[in-house]
This record gives C-alpha cells, sequence and structure tokens, in this order.
C-alpha cells in the first residue's frame, strides 16, 4: 500500500515574507507516529509543507492522511479536495477535526475524534479490506503498545530541533481556554509512555539535545522521578513545558535538572490574578510568579515565559506591565499570544453564548489576530499592544537590562546570547534554513543549553 501523510502549511509559509524559524524548529512528529502503524512493506511518504513544497502532480495513492491545525485547515481541505477528486481516499484527524467533526468530514472519507493510538491501527485493519467507516471516536487511551515513532521518515537537516520528542498525552490540569479537554473527551485525558519506553525512544535519538513538547512533562511525579533518573548520566540536555506549580513542588525539578533539563517553557499567561480565576487555572492562582522564575534560575534554568493577552481582566496597560516584570525577572526569552478562543474549548462556548466571537476565518486563529470582542480594550488595541510588547521585549536595551539582573558575569553573557539569538539573528536563521543548512547550528544550542544548570543543586 502507498501512503502519503501531509502536514499542511498554514497559508503564511507560502508567502516571500514568511519568517520560517518558527516553523522549522519541529519536524511532524504526530504523522510521523502514525506511520509506525504502517506494514514494513508499505511505501510511506511524509510531507511537511512548512519546510518543503507539496506538488500534486498526478499523484494517486493508496491513502492520503492529513494533519490538519487550526490555522491550517483551510489548506488541509483544499488539498483533501484534491486527492479525493481523483478518487483517493482521504483521512483527517488531529485537534482541528476533534473540535469540529462535520466540518471536516465534508472534506474526508475518514475522520478521527481523538488521539488516534486507538483508532488508526483499527481503521488500517478495515481499509485493508475495503471497510473503512466514515468516523471513528477513541476510547481507549493507552501509549503501552504504541510502535516505535517513523523517526526515518524525518527529514532531520530540515529541522533545527530534530530531536522533538513526546512521552505523554494530555497534561493533568483543565484550563478554560485549552484545546485539551475537547481533545481528549470520552476518555483518560493524561497517560504517559511506561518509563521504560520513553527512555528507549530517547536513546534512539542521536546528538544531546532533546525537546520534550509534552503538554507537561512534570504532571506525573511517579513518571517523571522514574524518567528523570533513567536519563541522569546519559548526557542529554534538554527543554520541555511545565507548570508554576510543578517547579515550586519540592525536588522534582532538582531532579530534572540532574537529567539535563536546561530551559523549561512556563505558562505565566497573565500577572493579573483575577484573569487566572476566570480562565480555571488554578494551578496559578496565588503562585509567587517571582518566586518561580528565581526557583528555576537558581537551578540554572532558563525560562521561556509565555503570555496570554485580552483576557476579560485585561486593560490597555496589561502588555508594558507584563514586559516590565518580565525584564525585570531576567526572564530570558517569552512567548505572547493573542487570548484565542479555540472552537470545542470552554472559553469558546462562553464567547459564543455571549456573542463575542467575531468571525471564522480559521487562518486568523494564530494567536496574533484578534478574532474576539474583547472585554477591557479594543480590538486594534490588543493587536497593538501585543506587537508592542514583542518590539520592547526584545530591543537591546531590554536584553541588557534583563541581563543585568543575573549577579554573575558568566549568566549575564548567557542571557545576552540566548536572548539576543533568537530575536536578534533572525535574519541569520532564514539564511540557515533556505539553504538547509539549519542542522548545523545545532550544535551551538547544544553548546549554549550545556553551559547552563548544575550550579547550585545539593
Ligand atoms: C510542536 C507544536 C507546534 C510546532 C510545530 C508542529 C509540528 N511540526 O507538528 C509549531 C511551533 C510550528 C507550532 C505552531 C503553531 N501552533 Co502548535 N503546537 C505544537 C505542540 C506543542 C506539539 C505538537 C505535537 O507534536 N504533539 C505530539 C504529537 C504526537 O501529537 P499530535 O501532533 O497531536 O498527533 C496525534 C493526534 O493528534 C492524532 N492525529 C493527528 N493527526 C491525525 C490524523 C489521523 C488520520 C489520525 C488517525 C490521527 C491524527 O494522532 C497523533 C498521534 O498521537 C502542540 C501541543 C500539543 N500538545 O499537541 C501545539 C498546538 C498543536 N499548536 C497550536 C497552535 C494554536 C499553533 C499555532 C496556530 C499558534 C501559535 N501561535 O503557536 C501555530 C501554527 C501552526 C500551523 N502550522 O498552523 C494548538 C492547536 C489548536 C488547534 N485547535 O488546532 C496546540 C494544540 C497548542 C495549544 N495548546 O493550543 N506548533
Ligand atoms: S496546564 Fe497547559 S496543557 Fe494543561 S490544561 Fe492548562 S493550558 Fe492546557
Amino acid at each position: 500500500m502507498r501512503v502519503v501523510m501531509i502536514l499542511p502549511a498554514l497559508t503564511e509559509a507560502t508567502s516571500p515574507f514568511f519568517r520560517p524559524i518558527k516553523y522549522s524548529l519541529f519536524p511532524p512528529l504526530g504523522l510521523a507516529t502514525l506511520a509506525g502503524y504502517l506494514r514494513p512493506d508499505d511505501e510511506v511518504r511524509i510531507w511537511d509543507e512548512h519546510v518543503e513544497r507539496l506538488r500534486l502532480g498526478d499523484d494517486r495513492p493508496d491513502l492520503v492522511v492529513i494533519q490538519p491545525y487550526i490555522t491550517s485547515a483551510r489548506r488541509a481541505y483544499q488539498l483533501a479536495d484534491a486527492y479525493r477528486s481523483r478518487g483517493v481516499h482521504v483521512a483527517m484527524g488531529g485537534l482541528h477535526v476533534t473540535s469540529l467533526p462535520q466540518e471536516a468530514a465534508r472534506h474526508a472519507d475518514t475522520v478521527f475524534i481523538g488521539p488516534g493510538e486507538d483508532t488508526w491501527p483499527v481503521f488500517l485493519a478495515d481499509f485493508r479490506r475495503g471497510e473503512a467507516r466514515r468516523c471513528y471516536t477513541s476510547t481507549a487511551r493507552s501509549l503501552d503498545t504504541m510502535p516505535p515513532v517513523r523517526r526515518d521518515l524525518i527529514q532531520r537537516h530540515r529541522y533545527l530541533v530534530p530531536n522533538s520528542i513526546v512521552v505523554s498525552r494530555g497534561c493533568p490540569h483543565h484550563c478554560d481556554f485549552c484545546y485539551k479537554d475537547a481533545f481528549f473527551e470520552g476518555g483518560r485525558s493524561f497517560y504517559t509512555q511506561r518509563v521504560d519506553d520513553a527512555l528507549a525512544e530517547i536513546d534512539r535519538l542521536p546528538g544531546r539535545h532533546l525537546y520534550f513538547l509534552d503538554d507537561h512533562l512534570l504532571g506525573n511525579r511517579r513518571f517523571a522521578e522514574g524518567l528523570f533518573a533513567g536519563m541522569s548520566g546519559m548526557g542529554r540536555v534538554w527543554q520541555a513545558a511545565g507548570t508554576v506549580d510543578s517547579v515550586l513542588a519540592t525536588g522534582l525539578l532538582e531532579r530534572a535538572v540532574d537529567a539535563g533539563l536546561r530551559s523549561l517553557f512556563v505558562g505565566f499567561e497573565t500577572v493579573n490574578g483575577d484573569n487566572l480565576r476566570a480562565q480555571g487555572k488554578r494551578q496559578n492562582i496565588g503562585r509567587d510568579y517571582a518566586a518561580v522564575v528565581r526557583r528555576l534560575h537558581d537551578l540554572g534554568v532558563m525560562v521561556n515565559a509565555s503570555f496570554v493577552f485580552g483576557m476579560d481582566g485585561d486593560g490597555p496597560d496589561v502588555f508594558d506591565r507584563t514586559v516590565d516584570w518580565a525584564v525585570s525577572q531576567g526572564i530570558e526569552t517569552a512567548t505572547f499570544h493573542i487570548m484565542t478562543p479555540y472552537p470545542g474549548t470552554g472559553l469558546y462556548r462562553r464567547m459564543h453564548a455571549a456573542g463575542r466571537m467575531l468571525h471564522e476565518d480559521w487562518d486568523r486563529y494564530d494567536t496574533r489576530h484578534v478574532v474576539f470582542r474583547p472585554q477591557g480594550m479594543t480590538a486594534g488595541e490588543l493587536e497593538d499592544g501585543y506587537r508592542r510588547a514583542y518590539r520592547r521585549v526584545f530591543r537591546w536595551g531590554a536584553v541588557w537590562r534583563g541581563a543585568a539582573t543575573k549577579p554573575a558575569l558568566g549568566d549575564r553573557l548567557r542571557h545576552l546570547a540566548y536572548a539576543g539569538a533568537w530575536k536578534k539573528f533572525e535574519p541569520v536563521w532564514d539564511v540557515l534554513i533556505r539553504t538547509r543548512q539549519v542542522l548545523h547550528a545545532l550544535p551551538l544550542l547544544e553548546t549554549a543549553l550545556g553551559s547552563f544548570g548544575t550550579r547550585k543543586i545539593g
């Protein structure tokens, strides 16, 4: 059987003004995971439209698998329609399809609701017998029988972070704006691989650097402790995402650092406590954010702080307050989003019921555009403030001030190098990506991360 798997690009990726760095970070791990369920004699090709141009020609594989995100849904449907018009069976699944299965079903022969590990192998068997159904809904949640990810199908040289990895699914929390509860409805919403399987997957990855894309790698303490114990001594340096409460929990972070954690993406979301209550972000309420940053820095872990603008408690002053706070804490990198109610989430339901959603142009549900009517400012103020926040936080002045909060000279220099490298040298990254040399930058990242950590443990 010949199978083509596609991660469609969001519309702007095909524009000459597209800034490729963000989209050349991670390979299509979801598709490579699904490819693991195919037979050795199946012929399979993964196309990632963010890094290569897909030429349809008159290609007629037996099966096309498409994974749309909300912002790439339009393109995904275009491709699906094109393949179906020539009689090819199209299967679609993932987050956006799960939120809006009826919409996706207009463009696919088969749609999948929820994670694919239980339904996908059933579909494959049905399809081979010529009895594929229109819709498969996941109910049984386990990673225990998951085959190894088909990393051989990933074109490593096209990505800055080819060693991305996920060893769990979901998260133990229930924030109102998050995709998670909708995606995992009807079954468990947080589960992990067995520790041994996760360690075996890590062992298969070359080089030193890893990026865990798990929503919350520290979410299951027993699993995390087992994983970190197995990883310590492997010489890996890695990045991951975690919540503020897990950073403050005693003992776990130290073990992570010992196993090679050097940078953590932390969802602070807002500097405004009322917003946290409104969004059900209970694990953040009343936490001392400064203590979170201090604890990470004391252990030599860089912080990528994530913030959302436009919650109902936010007024026009929120942008400067957030940036000033981040800079004053010496946070190395920050990621800002405009609040975006995704279909299927509690937030979307609330906004929709209140008549506050502005349109359904999914292309603009990219967290850079305002798609709902904000309460504490106008949509224009929100978009301008968002852009200003990015400009301000990555000005050299702010980078210097952030670096100056670090007591040791070495730490200051590292802050300058890391924060500067991401934003100030973007044209250099673009040249590396466009000339497919981006993998050569990986040793630099490994060296930068390797020089962090391990200072104050013990
Ligand atoms: C890495 C990542 C990225 C990377 C690259 C993605 C890539 N190369 O795959 C980058 C940085 C480019 C990125 C960008 C964006 N991202 Co992003 N990203 C992620 C992240 C952190 C991990 C994705 C991943 O690898 N997961 C692990 C794999 C194993 O899971 P998976 O991809 O979901 O695939 C599984 C299932 O979904 C299912 N499945 C998927 N497809 C199919 C198809 C079939 C047929 C079947 C049977 C099953 C199936 O089976 C797979 C195996 O388990 C997720 C969060 C998350 N936890 O998923 C957000 C996430 C996917 N991103 C999101 C968003 C919003 C964006 C952006 C729009 C906005 C932004 N400001 O970042 C942009 C635009 C993306 C685009 N192209 O349109 C949202 C998606 C919301 C939605 N409803 O679509 C998520 C869920 C984050 C969030 N919490 O809101 N992202
Ligand atoms: S902690 Fe993060 S991943 Fe978990 S529910 Fe909240 S936003 Fe989603």
